[in-house]
């Protein structure tokens, strides 16, 4: 397994966790599905995902129609808007590892957004004002504020939920003020990246294609157990 930068220094696998704290993204090359496990494992707790197999892995590859409900999205060939994992559960897993198995015939690009530029670009005033709603969910603050200044992102827009500005009681596309980074994924390629600051998505596509993912925690005693309470916020 190879760890990248988005700018393509290549970093050791002990360095994962720091480097997630600073930029929030790794990219991987050469990666199996144990690479990804021991890797997750060395930053914290494997999260068991209702889709996932006992040890945490979920398979995503077309299985069911198009026309599914919202959450099983990731089943289809359907394009998926940049998200956080889990955005609707009390706590959301604050790392997230997706590996290609399966690259598809055209299309499934994979997309990624900062967060914390999306942040910037807000400002914190409008970011308070954002809560993410959706029928029969708590509501809960797009932009989750700690004591110390960090800050949490969930985000998803689609029928099972939606950011809305709270002084114009609207939905808002907060993706719109970035360009999301694009990537054409191949065979055991993929990223890492700290699912309370990144945003993650998926152009549609033909053909068959399979994606392993692996969420995880921080662990308890680590140095960088901060990263539980989401990315550093700039004043
Ligand atoms: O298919 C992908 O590349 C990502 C899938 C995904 O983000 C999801 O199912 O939550
Ligand atoms: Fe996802």
């Amino acid at each position: 397994m190879r760890l990248m930068t988005l700018s393509g220094m290549e970093l050791r696998p002990e360095e994962i966790t720091e480097f997630l704290d600073v930029e929030g993204v790794v990219l991987l090359r050469e990666t199996s599905s144990g690479d990804i496990r021991s890797l997750i494992r060395s930053i914290g707790p494997v999260y068991v995902h209702p889709h996932s197999d006992q040890d945490g892995f979920t398979k995503i590859s077309p299985q069911v129609p198009a026309t599914t409900d919202h959450n099983s999205r990731g089943l289809t060939r359907a394009r998926l808007r940049l998200h956080t994992d889990r955005s609707t559960s009390a706590d959301p897993p604050a790392i997230l590892a997706c590996v290609v198995i399966q690259s598809a015939e055209t299309g499934g690009t994979t997309l990624l957004a900062d967060g914390a530029q999306i942040l910037h670009m807000l400002g914190p005033r409008t970011a308070a004002r954002m809560i993410l709603k959706g029928d029969g969910l708590t509501d809960h603050a797009v932009f989750e504020f700690s004591d110390n200044r960090r800050c949490r992102l969930r985000y998803r827009d689609d029928d099972v939920a939606k950011p809305w500005d709270t002084s114009t009681n609207r939905s808002v596309d907060i993706t719109s003020v970035v360009s999301p980074i694009e990537i054409e994924l191949r065979c055991g390629e993929g990223y890492v990246v700290h699912n309370h600051r990144f945003l993650h998505g998926r152009t549609a596509f033909r053909g068959h294609r399979e994606v392993l993912r692996l969420l995880g925690g921080i662990a308890a005693d680590s140095r960088y157990r901060f990263l539980a309470q989401g990315f550093r916020a700039r004043p």
